[in-house]
């Protein structure tokens, strides 16, 4: 293994005025970006996604393993086969797997076991964390892999809606049935989440309740 290191030429040092205004910018910028559980049909290319996919494998993770797999899926039978598995999940969540506390919870949404969109987006995104990795034909471990594939997954998120989709988190559980349809290796993946992205559909809302962000002292302590 290689243990050459390179100089760090392309990190930009901004002055003091400009990383307060880029900070701003960026605070008013990513606090536009909503789950929404509307999407319009309206295709989306897929160079779009190639790019917020390569923008995601950068995230910061154990020991440079990128433990991690995206399949981006456009075709409408996979789609709806998707939609199909996740709705008869959702059905015995909402009837009563879920239990009282987390339906009250989630009532402020306004969610149900109806899932239209995962048909009606044009991309899902279902990412894999992965236990090992198979190189040059040899099992490796993976290491930080469900941290790594968090961060990736916030990185995908905010590429997306950098440029210019709306998305959503979507977990149905359990989430295995996307191995499957995804063909993936279900003995050292697992299916972390679902993104979906696309334009919104012109009636697409955002609850209040969604609105309502914890104010800097409430969730932050400088000592
Ligand atoms: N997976 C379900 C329920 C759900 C759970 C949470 I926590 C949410 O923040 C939103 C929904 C669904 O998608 O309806």
């Amino acid at each position: 293994m290689s243990e050459e290191h390179h100089p760090l030429t392309d990190f930009i040092e901004y002055p003091e005025h400009e990383m307060l205004e880029r900070a701003e910018q960026h605070y008013q910028d990513i606090k536009r970006r909503h789950s929404i559980r509307k999407f319009s049909d309206r295709a989306v290319p897929q160079a779009l996604i190639e790019k917020c996919i390569l923008a995601a494998g950068t995230a910061p993770n154990g020991a440079n393993h990128q433990p991690w797999h995206f399949v981006a899926i456009n075709s409408s039978e996979v789609k709806a086969q998707i939609r199909h598995e996740a709705e008869a999940l959702e059905q015995a969540f909402y009837a009563g797997r879920a239990g009282e506390e987390w339906l009250d919870a989630l009532k402020p949404l306004g969610t149900n076991a109806s899932k239209p969109y995962l048909e009606h987006a044009p991309w899902l995104i279902a990412i894999f964390s992965k236990k090992r990795s198979e190189e040059e034909g040899e099992q490796k471990t993976n290491y930080y892999v469900h941290e790594s594939v968090g961060i990736a997954t916030g990185f995908l998120i905010q590429a997306l809606h950098n440029a210019g989709l709306g998305t959503l988190t979507h977990t149905p559980k359990p989430m295995s049935f996307l191995s499957k349809v995804c063909g993936r290796d279900s003995a050292n993946e697992r299916p972390y989440m679902l993104i979906i992205a696309g334009y919104p559909s012109e009636d697409a809302t955002v609850p209040e309740h969604a609105l309502q962000k914890k104010p800097l002292a409430e969730i932050c302590d400088f000592i």
